[in-house]
């Protein structure tokens, strides 16, 4: 039997503009959750992957699969049912699973032959078994995982274009900011991989430079930083030889000595969620923690900064607090924070999250013509009413704000600095200029979304 497995595109993401821009080529990743479902796949069925960020195949000329599992986040739920549509029509049973599915339930059900809500690792193989006997349900639920029973991820499939590999070693976020999905999706408590199977899973993974995937690598206790400081000593004693990136909190630049770990276990570079400079704009995001009293995040930066790792940040901007003049005002603030790259994404409510119920409550979601303007929730388009800002004015706002943190006066002077220290240049400049082709590209796709928007949605 063979199981084919798709992570579908979306052509608003800016992984898949390769042909615009060859600098987006160093910052694609492997699909995780389809090495995963591979993973969890007994050897009787013969497993493929496609991974449409790479290249949409020509399916029909394809040998044909018996069964098709589709991923999708929810800005690529339009793709996953256009990839349904197809395999259902020539009489391949099709599964979708994935965060979608399991926020959209409802929606999705009616697209595909079965939906998998939840994490796969206690499903799975009913599935397949159901499948290969020909008696698929309509709907499975996997639930929590137990975290000793995720598999390694099959690292062997998909072999090139990927400038890195992928894994998770914690799953779970207690803090449940209200944009986020993690904690309605992957429960409030942080579940932490065996130690030995992490450092044996990264030993098996080709890609000499990785993605570590997980919300917040360094959790939100200190019996939780205690025990990655134990991961990356047996990282460091199993010279594993990889450089890897992760996403921490701001708390990461508090510990010397796990500071000097993660550098010792091959960390160049963490991604640091700061969402919004102001203490009412923590509030209203639910993300009290990153304000603890008194910070100095240029100083937090600094910190991490001394150890060789580079430091990218994230900030939302339409918040209700925000007004005229938030674009420049964050490239500023970034700028005096010190980070070496900037990502500002559109306050957007993603089904599931506290957000969306608010939102939608409200009525300010005003892209809702669905499944169709799914794809444009890739936080990098307005789609509700901000308070103080217009959808012209914020997407003027979001403009200004790259165009001045990535102005080329700005790139040289950050870019020096990293040359400097001696801390990653090329990375830096490879990632600056892959932002500032993006911020270019971007200026026309948001004509073209405001004509769609005008269109469609007066
Ligand atoms: C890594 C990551 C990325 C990487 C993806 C790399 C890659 N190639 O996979 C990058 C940086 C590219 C990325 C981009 C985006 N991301 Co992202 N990302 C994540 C992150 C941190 C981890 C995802 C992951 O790999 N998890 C590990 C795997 C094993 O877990 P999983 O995917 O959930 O899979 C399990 C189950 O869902 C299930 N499953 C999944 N698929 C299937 C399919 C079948 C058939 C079955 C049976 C089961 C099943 O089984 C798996 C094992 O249990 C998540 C947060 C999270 N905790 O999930 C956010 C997250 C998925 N991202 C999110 C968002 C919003 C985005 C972006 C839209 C915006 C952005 N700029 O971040 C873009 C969109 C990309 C696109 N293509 O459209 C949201 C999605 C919410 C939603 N409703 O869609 C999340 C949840 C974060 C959040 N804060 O809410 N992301
Ligand atoms: S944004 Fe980060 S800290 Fe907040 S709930 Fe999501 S994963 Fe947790």
């Amino acid at each position: 039997m063979r199981l084919l497995l798709i992570n579908p595109s979306n052509p608003f993401v800016s992984v898949v503009k390769l042909k615009e821009s060859r600098w987006n080529r160093y910052r694609i990743w492997k699909p995780l959750s389809l090495m995963i479902l591979a993973g969890l796949t007994p050897p009787e069925w013969e497993v493929s992957i496609v991974d449409e960020n790479l290249g949409v195949p020509d399916y029909l000329a394809m040998s044909r699969p018996d069964l098709v599992g589709i991923t999708a986040f929810t800005s690529q739920a339009n793709r996953a049912y256009e990839i349904a549509t197809h395999f259902r029509n020539i009489g391949v049973p099709v599964v979708m699973g994935g965060i979608h599915a399991t926020m959209c339930l409802n929606e999705v059900i009616e697209r595909v032959d079965s939906v998998v809500t939840g994490e796969a690792e206690g499903i799975w193989a009913q599935v397949l078994d159901e499948a290969w006997h020909n008696s698929l349900k309509r709907r499975y639920d996997g639930g929590l995982a137990n975290i000793c029973d995720v598999p390694f991820a099959r690292h062997d499939l998909l072999a090139t274009g990927y400038a890195l590999g992928a894994i998770q070693t914690t799953r779970g976020c207690p803090l449940n900011c209200n944009f986020c999905s993690v904690t309605s999706f992957n429960g409030a408590y942080y579940r932490q991989r065996p130690i030995s199977d992490v450092v044996q899973e990264f030993q098996s993974i080709r890609e000499k430079r990785v993605l570590v995937v997980d919300d917040n690598l360094i959790g939100t206790s200190f019996k939780h930083i205690t025990r990655t400081k134990d991961l990356f000593r047996a990282m460091v004693h199993a010279k594993l030889r990889k450089e890897w990136i992760a996403q921490v909190t701001i708390n990461f630049a508090d510990d010397e000595e796990l500071l000097t770990l993660a550098a010792k276990a091959g960390c160049k570079g963490v991604f640091i969620g700061f969402e919004t400079h102001t203490q009412e704009g923590l509030l209203e995001l639910g993300k009290k923690f990153n304000f603890l009293k008194n910070r100095n995040f240029r100083a937090s930066v600094q910190r991490i900064q001394q150890h060789g790792m580079l430091v990218a940040g994230s900030f939302i901007i339409g918040l209700d607090i925000d007004e005229q003049g938030i674009g420049r005002r964050i490239a500023k603030v970034a700028s005096q924070y010190g980070v070496d790259n900037l990502n500002v994404l559109f306050l957007t409510p993603l089904p599931g999250t506290r957000l969306w119920d608010q939102m939608s409550t409200e009525g300010r979601i005003t892209l809702d013509t669905f499944p169709e303007d799914w794809k444009y929730y890739t936080l990098a388009f307005p789609v509700v009413q901000y308070k103080h800002l217009s959808q012209d004015r914020i997407i003027e706002e979001m403009l200004s704000c790259d165009r001045d943190f990535y102005s080329m006066s700005h790139i040289l002077r950050r870019v020096c600095r990293n040359l400097w220290q001696n801390r990653q240049p090329l990375i830096s400049l490879v990632g600056n200029l892959s932002f500032r082709r993006n911020f270019q590209l971007n200026c026309k796709t948001y004509a073209d979304f405001k004509r769609y928007l005008g269109n469609s949605h007066n």
